[in-house]
């Protein structure tokens, strides 16, 4: 055992080695951490490829059914840390960097975090892809390799500013180049009308535009099983940069400088919004170019296995992540019709064996449509097909319910000159699923509620999970130990286990063990807090950082996620104004140290979000120059949140800040994530936060608070809100909220106004206070009120942390992948073929050292 140790350890020392001479010409003593850390990676990449090429030869080989997962967004975090975690290499890694006198904690700082996503959907797809992995489950993604991810945020005197997120600045070693499979995507042109063989309308095009998706792909490392071994699948992103060709110089030559790079500059930028359309033409560019690249890719890959499409329900799936990447059924379809001769009932029949959609939000501003003329101009044969399909679909609709027009009318995918998605996703898809039980609900019986009555079978739900192996085993080490010691180890790879804590809920020691580590965690945070967290002036310059309490007794209370109104970043920041006027009164009137983060960008064009990021930098900044009462209350605005980020913040939170207006969030996966590391939620009755109440019970849930979606819905419809009652009627509340035009925190006209437009949102505006901020706010404030309660109390306190901790086996995940596979892809598990792997072994050991 020793010596396997010793001999990889040497093994790796030599490989690094063997990169820094052959990639940079550097011996070791003089490389820098840069190139080092180049080396380092390379070295330890070595050990994914062999079992991700018998990976592919295993599930080929075996002709596994396999699914696609199409999405415009991925949010994966770090590789490096990753992949030391799901190779179980933390060890040898650490001995090995030991002896070569480097750093693992500054190998990680030079590993990027690729940005390529907005929030809760990418995050989810890369969660997703890990379960996949781990459950070994023949599963590929698709994605795009945007040049420039989210931008990265500074906060400038409490301003947003966006700065470009330049990730592939340096080389990244997480990739491969594939030119062998590149692929070619058209678009406008002229269309020329034939028939194929069964009388159904094709078309062929003319002048078109050809663009050029070169894919990188990115090993996805799944976690070994109990016998070491692992599988490892594939992420594949297009790139419309590395073309050369796609780049337009007669434009160019006609002084159409911009019109000439479009196309090689289509994957430049992630659009920055979250839960929020837009519309732009080159968003749809970008749609199609995922789509098309990838359909062309699933297609001919399968046609070399089966050299037939016809089977292909019973071999693929293809899971559409929202309605982003739904282009893929028409596309789908276009090519079963013209380069598969089959006719258009049977391609329509097997593209909607096929594809599945999963959507992710309520709001009606989030679902997508696209201008009939623009989608006929750009995609024009694409174009046709969605009329097919359309006109197809509402003869059936006359048809079942007898010529009801006005529903004919309310169901078509085009209305009034709109192409609505998620119609066309539902019809053209076999399973259309929500992602917690009340928000597949809401759509059942209501956003999709005359589709749920055409195809009841359709709907389903899968609520949301996330990996543990990232959440838990990476990002709190300490935690895990924890586990480990009490529970196994198995909870890696099976989460329900984590239910076998709930014994040691009344154990001392267990409970004290659990109060240092959180407070171990806490430290680092502030740790980080202090030296990265920067408070910078109105030109950006660097004037501080944000203070952070010595004592690690404080109630940690954070609220990490995307500013959005319905989130309510804004009624968290009234009561810190509360807790503020509370504690100027008195002092003694809490007892609890606080400390109260918020992190999140605000997508650039949404105005009120970034009013509330600056409300709540102006409270920061009160609250902490403030001697009177910064000894007790402490408040942070965290910059440029992300992956990386949350792998800090997370496991030192003890409160978890669920608050959106009760039926708008659909799950919600941050929720998850704080409590598996022992925070508490303090949360409305929406998305997720229901079934994670129902798990870890009412008894040990005890800070829900606000009204119910019903009630929501009721007083919308009786138009009986009236927050300027609250207001009037409520001392507190309207001090606070007087703070927001008083002058009190503002020290420029701009943030004036900024604070002013947020107090007349709430009072004044004609749908005043859509978001029920000063309805839910007592509430809100009680409920805060019973956490310092507890909080006192460590043990109690602890005690339900406990129980949280062991309530969430059902949030891995592991378990929600197990649901799509059961429920929707019908997968099987594909081990490594034993003598495919032997033989890639074979090939790698002859060519290595
Ligand atoms: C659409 C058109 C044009 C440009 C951008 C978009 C766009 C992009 C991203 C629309 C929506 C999104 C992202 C939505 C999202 O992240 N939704 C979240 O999904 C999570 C995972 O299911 C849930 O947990 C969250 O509740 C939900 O808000």
């Amino acid at each position: 055992m020793e010596n396997n140790f010793e001999n990889e350890i040497s093994k790796f020392i030599q490989k690094i080695k063997h990169y820094l001479i052959v990639n940079f010409g550097k011996v070791e003593s003089i490389s820098s951490n840069e190139e080092f850390y180049l080396a380092f990676s390379y070295a330890l990449r070595e050990k994914i490829i062999v079992n991700w090429t018998a990976t592919k030869y295993s599930i080929d080989e075996s002709s596994a059914k396999k699914v696609y997962f199409i999405c415009l967004e991925y949010l994966p975090g770090k590789f490096l840390s990753n992949n030391i975690t799901n190779l179980n290499k933390l060890e040898i890694v650490k001995a090995v960097l030991n002896r070569m006198d480097r750093n693992l904690i500054e190998m990680i700082k030079l590993d990027v975090d690729p940005g390529l996503g907005n929030g809760g959907l990418g995050r989810l797809a890369s969660c997703y892809l890990d379960s996949l992995t781990t459950q070994k489950y023949p599963s590929f993604g698709y994605g795009l390799r945007y040049q420039y991810g989210i931008f990265e945020q500074e906060i400038w005197n409490g301003v947003q500013i966006e700065k470009p997120d330049c990730w592939l600045l340096n080389e990244f070693p997480w990739e491969f180049r594939k030119d062998a499979d590149a692929r070619f995507v058209k678009y406008s042109g002229n269309i020329k009308p034939a028939t194929n063989r069964y009388g159904d309308e094709v078309y062929s095009l003319e002048d078109f535009q050809e663009i050029r998706a070169l894919p990188f792909d990115i090993p996805i490392v799944g976690y070994p099983d109990k016998n070491q071994k692992y599988n490892v699948s594939t992420l594949r992103l297009w790139s419309t940069k590395d073309s050369p060709r796609n780049f337009e110089l007669q434009r160019y030559n006609a002084g159409q400088i911009g019109e000439a790079s479009e196309n090689s500059s289509l994957t430049d930028v992630l659009y920055p919004n979250d839960n929020n359309e837009v519309g732009k033409r080159i968003r749809l560019k970008q749609e199609f170019l995922l789509v098309s690249a990838s359909i062309q890719d699933i297609i001919d890959h399968n046609i070399k296995i089966y050299g037939e499409v016809t089977n292909l329900p019973g071999k693929i799936q293809i899971q559409l992540n929202d309605t982003h990447p739904a282009l893929a059924i028409v596309e789908l379809i276009r090519i079963f019709i013209t380069n598969h001769d089959l006719s258009y009932k049977k391609a329509f029949e097997l593209t909607s064996q096929i594809c599945n959609f999963t959507n992710h939000t309520i709001l009606k501003e989030s679902l997508e449509e696209w201008n009939e003329e623009r989608v006929k101009t750009l995609l024009p044969r694409q174009y046709k097909i969605i009329e097919k399909l359309n006109y197809d679909f509402c003869s059936q609709i006359r048809a079942k319910y007898l010529n009801d027009e006005e529903r004919v009318r309310r169901m078509s995918i085009i209305q009034d000159g709109q192409i609505k998605m998620a119609f066309l996703a539902i019809i053209g898809c076999n399973k259309v699923n929500g992602v917690a039980y009340l928000h597949t609900e809401i759509l059942k019986n209501k956003i999709f509620k005359d589709f749920h009555e055409f195809y009841p079978e359709k709907f389903i739900n899968i609520t949301n999970g996330i990996t543990q192996r990232r959440w838990l085993l990476e990002c709190n080490l300490k935690l895990s130990e924890f586990l480990d010691n009490r529970i196994g180890e198995n909870w890696r790879r099976d989460f329900s286990e984590i239910k076998k804590l709930k014994e040691f809920a009344k154990d001392k020691k267990t409970l004290e063990e659990l109060r240092k580590i959180k407070q171990s965690n806490k430290l680092k945070l502030f740790e980080y807090i202090k030296k990265n967290n920067f408070i910078r002036d109105y030109k950006g310059k660097i004037l501080s950082h944000y203070p952070v309490f010595d004592d690690l007794n404080v109630l940690v209370d954070v609220q990490i996620k995307r500013f959005h109104e319905y989130k309510r970043q804004l009624m968290n920041a009234l009561h810190l104004l509360m807790l503020y006027n509370d504690l100027k009164n008195d002092i003694n009137s809490r007892k609890v140290k606080r400390f109260v983060l918020m992190g999140g960008k605000a997508a650039p064009g949404y105005k009120t979000a970034k009013s509330v990021v600056l409300l709540f930098y102006l409270i920061a900044k009160k609250i902490n120059s403030d001697p009177d009462i910064n000894s007790k209350l402490k408040a942070c605005l965290i910059e440029n949140y992300n992956v990386s980020k949350a792998e800090i913040i997370i496991p030192a939170a003890d409160l978890s800040e669920q608050i959106s207006i009760a039926g708008y969030e659909a799950s919600g996966t941050g929720n998850m994530k704080l409590s598996i590391n022992g925070a508490l939620t303090i949360g409305t009755e929406d998305g997720a936060n229901i079934e994670m109440r129902e798990e870890v019970t009412d008894q040990y849930w005890p800070f829900s608070f606000g009204l119910k979606k019903e009630e929501v819905e009721k007083i919308l419809e009786d138009r009986s809100y009236r927050p300027k009652d609250i207001y009037e009627n409520n001392e507190k509340i309207k001090n606070a909220l007087n703070m927001l035009s008083n002058g009190s925190l503002t020290s420029n006209e701009f943030e004036k106004n900024s604070l002013n437009e947020l107090y007349n949102f709430i009072l004044f505006s004609t749908d005043n206070d859509k978001f029920f901020v000063l309805k839910d706010l007592q509430s809100f404030y009680d409920t805060q009120k019973k956490v310092e309660d507890l909080y006192i109390d460590p043990d109690k306190w602890n005690e339900y942390v406990i129980h949280n901790i062991g309530s969430m086996g059902k949030f891995s995940s592991d378990r929600s992948i197990e649901e799509y596979s059961n429920l929707i892809w019908n997968l099987k598990k594909c081990d490594l073929n034993e003598i495919i792997y032997e033989r890639v072994k074979n090939d790698y050991f002859e060519s290595s050292l």
